[in-house]
């Protein structure tokens, strides 16, 4: 028997590659077969927010080595027409995208004005140079109270700076706070922040004139989104243009966002050079144009009775979307809903605004909204714990659904669209995992013995719910060579999540062929013309289905013509080892010799060269095996679940502060988490290791530092700070629980993004536990807490 590779330890098959420095990157696409390719440069605005007088080119066109240059006016068709808003919502009443080169005005600094193509990048950074803008400086909104105060406007047609209101409600939650037995009030806040995945965005493309097809490479998380708008804008069929992805060294959401400007206007400076041209963003320009998030600030009024059940919730919060907002309102969305995590929080209200600034636009970033609903709604939770005098595990209790509740309808609408309705859990059982690994109950026992030494000590817990595979739809393409190999082919695209191993897990089991014979291939719309992308941790829900469905078919339709061939029953067939049999017998046939029985041309089959020969002198050809189905072993097949299936975990820290300098340094970190059944527990916990470093980052020290004219002034890794792993937990402390979904056939959540969800809250917890000072705003550095003491000290 096969071992079932499911929910097995199976080490990454990628890593191999990555590890030995043959990854191919966008920057390696064309290296060494294309010397002719051109390189791209950008001239971005370096004002905040100005009208553009005049563009002056001319200087460029004489210097040697530039091929060409394009500004707004020169962008034929729709090119020139404002990039699309991908997720359009009733609620946003004043949606704004830019263009893919600025027409009039420039809203942040870092927007794209003119695109020079020429020889080599050093020539074309200094054509961008050379180019002359005449602009008209106007006054910038920078950060919220900015947006709000409404002064000044960002876009001249958008009253107040605010491009959408929603508000959702389940009850009547004022009323029931003001009949609540107690109430308090909370101001919260998190900074922006942003990805910064390793690679930077890069897009290479070749035209080639005798097939009249486009070929995009593009460090994307959607191909097939790049592809439909590559061909849109440039008036050619979907056909024509294939859209391949090759490594990319990290997206964490920011890579979701499509087309990025130079995803379309290096396509379309390939096709009217008839040469290759590549654009490789450097680490300021993704810094300064690319997106950011988090950005958010937050009122809460809650009522609640004596054993800290909450009785109403009332939640405004105030939203920077910077400039533009291609990507809707899914991030504002996300925090409104997801903010209740595993509580039911009697009546509830949630209200936003969402602003523009003029700063970097702002899309989702791992996490997308929930790292600032989870804070919020554990702030609240330690609050009603401090002001009752409870333990703060044990208000979280209270306020529980309980495992009997589920499906538990939030009377809700979730981000993409559907009841906020979740599907299982058991949120009891997690806290009591929790609680055990990190040694809660005996905490203040050692705190106490801390105090004594003089160190000061904390500890703090957070929980979170995760929407987690989202629709619409996902695909797969399974087919088996006639060597017995299986070539997988998924739509959605991979950043370092390990889908080349875990989908060829879930194929091996299903066509029992060994897991060193299944190669997985993402993100080729050559391959797969029809998926959505990778974001929302949905990978392992919709394409594991997929995936699973049409391994399935190829099986199904494997054991069809194996039974014919053989003369057996379908039923008495098993494959095992890549080897179809019958069960207790001899009789059997290769997975390979299967596939070249599939093709229905075969008139014979010819043993010692293992093809099929289409001819037979004397045989007027028998009829294929398997007269029914198409030829080729096959499957293909697309998954769309009802709605999201929800994830949930907790997390519970202790930290230590420096009575004197401040310094705050993580002691210990824990991690119990639930997505359903793991195809892989040590895939998801990388995912998770990778997930509390963005977190303890956001926490403790990265953000965004505008100045008051809308210059970034941290805008490079020497400045902007990141943790190293000096600043990650050495040992991140984890245990599972599996509650299985009962939406989707392998019973699987998603884990993509748990990991950073409650990062701040958790630390933030842990803090003011060992200061006994409120924190109501992250990331949290040692100067901030040592004002904080401050003003604790001298009220
Ligand atoms: N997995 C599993 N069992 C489960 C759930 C997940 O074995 N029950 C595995 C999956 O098969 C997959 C990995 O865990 O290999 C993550 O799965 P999933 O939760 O479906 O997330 P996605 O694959 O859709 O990845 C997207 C998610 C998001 S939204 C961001 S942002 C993010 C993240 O993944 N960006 C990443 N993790 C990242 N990891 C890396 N290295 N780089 C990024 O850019």
């Amino acid at each position: 028997m096969t071992t079932r590779l499911f929910g097995q330890r199976v080490e990454r098959v990628e890593d191999q590659r990555f590890l030995r420095g043959r990854g191919r990157y966008v920057d390696d696409v064309l290296v060494d077969t294309h010397a002719g390719t051109l390189h791209a440069a950008v001239l971005r605005s370096p004002h905040a927010h100005a009208r553009i007088v005049g563009i002056d080119v001319e200087a460029v066109l004489d210097l040697d080595g530039v091929h060409a240059v394009w500004t707004h006016e020169d962008l034929p068709g729709p090119m020139a027409e404002p990039l699309p808003l991908l997720i359009p919502h009733p609620a946003l009443t004043h949606g704004r995208t830019q263009h893919a080169l600025a027409r009039d005005e420039v809203n942040y600094v870092g927007e794209a004005i003119a695109f020079v193509v020429a020889e080599d990048r050093y020539v074309a950074e200094d054509a961008v140079d050379l180019i002359r803008v005449s602009y008209e400086v106007l006054p910038p909104v920078v950060g919220i109270d900015a947006a709000r105060a409404a002064t000044c406007a960002v876009h001249d047609d958008v009253p107040d700076n605010v491009g959408a209101r929603m508000e959702q409600r389940n009850g009547d939650a004022p009323a029931a706070i003001a009949a609540a037995p107690r109430r308090i009030s909370l101001d919260l806040m998190i900074e922006r922040s942003s990805c910064q995945p390793m690679e930077g965005r890069g897009v290479v493309s070749r035209w080639d004139p005798d097939t009249s097809r486009l070929t995009v490479w593009s460090s994307t998380q959607t191909s097939t989104g790049v592809r439909g708008c590559v061909a849109a804008r440039l008036g050619l069929d979907l056909d024509q243009v294939d859209v391949i992805t090759p490594d990319v060294g990290g997206g964490f959401g920011v890579k979701i966002n499509h087309p990025w400007p130079e995803e379309l206007l290096v396509p379309m400076a390939a096709r009217a050079l008839g040469r290759p041209v590549k654009f490789t963003e450097d680490r300021r320009e993704h810094f300064i144009s690319s997106a950011h998030e988090r950005g958010q600030v937050h009122h809460v009024e809650v009522g609640f009775d004596d054993d800290g059940r909450v009785l109403g919730l009332d939640v405004m919060f105030w939203h920077d979307h910077g400039a533009y907002s291609p990507y809707g309102l899914i991030v504002p969305i996300i925090t409104a809903t997801q903010l209740l995590g595993p509580y039911k929080p009697g009546a509830y209200r949630v209200r936003f605004e969402s602003l523009f600034t003029n700063t970097v636009m702002v899309t989702p970033y791992r996490g997308a909204g929930r790292p600032q609903g989870c804070f919020v709604m554990e702030r609240t939770m330690d609050a009603i714990a401090a002001e009752l005098g409870l333990d703060r595990a044990e208000v979280r209790a209270a306020n529980f659904i309980q495992p009997d509740e589920f499906p538990f309808d939030h009377g809700l609408v979730f981000q993409d669209g559907r009841e906020l309705e979740y599907d299982s859990g058991d949120y009891p059982a997690s806290l009591h995992k929790i609680k055990e690994l990190i040694g809660w109950d005996g905490f203040p026992a050692l705190k106490a013995e801390a105090a004594a030494e003089g160190r000061r000590i904390g500890i703090g817990l957070a929980c979170y719910v995760e929407g987690t595979g989202v629709g619409p739809y996902e695909g797969a393409h399974v087919h088996v060579e006639t060597s017995g190999k299986v070539k997988v082919a998924i739509g959605l695209t991979t950043q370092g999540q390990g889908h080349a191993t875990v989908f060829a897990q879930i194929v091996a089991d299903e066509l029992g062929v060994p897991l060193e014979d299944v190669e997985v291939v993402s993100g080729d719309t050559r391959r797969m013309p029809y998926a959505v992308g990778t974001f929302a941790s949905r990978a392992a829900v919709m394409s594991g289905s997929a995936v699973h469905l049409a391994a399935k078919a190829a099986k199904d339709k494997a054991l069809r013509i194996a039974a014919e061939a053989l003369e057996a029953d379908v039923d008495d067939l098993e494959i095992v080892d890549g080897v179809v049999r019958v069960r207790g017998t001899d009789a059997s046939l290769a997975l390979g010799t299967v596939a070249v029985l599939s093709n229905p041309l075969r008139y014979a089959f010819d043993e010692a060269s293992k093809l099929a020969t289409q001819f037979v002198v004397g045989d007027p050809g028998k009829p294929p095996v398997a007269e029914d189905d198409e030829p080729g072993l096959e499957g293909r097949d697309f998954y769309s679940p009802q709605r999201a299936t929800f994830a949930s975990g907790m997390h519970a820290v202790i930290v230590e502060t420096d009575p004197d300098t401040a310094e705050i340094r993580i002691l210990r970190y824990a991690v119990v988490h639930d997505c359903g059944n793991i195809i892989n527990p040590m895939i998801v916990e990388g995912q998770i290791h990778g997930g509390v470093a963005q977190g303890v980052g956001g926490a403790l020290y990265e953000k965004m530092e505008y100045d008051e004219s809308g210059q970034l002034q941290n805008a490079s890794f020497m400045d902007f700070l990141m943790p190293y792993v000096t600043e990650v937990p050495g040992e991140i402390e984890i245990d599972h629980l599996e509650t299985p979904s009962p939406l989707n056939p392998l019973g699987i959540k998603g884990a993509g993004e748990a990991g950073v969800i409650p990062g701040s809250a958790a630390i933030a917890a842990a803090i003011e536990d060992a200061e006994g000072i409120a924190i109501t705003s992250m990331p949290i550095s040692p100067s901030d807490l040592f004002a904080l003491r401050s003003r604790k000290e001298t009220p």
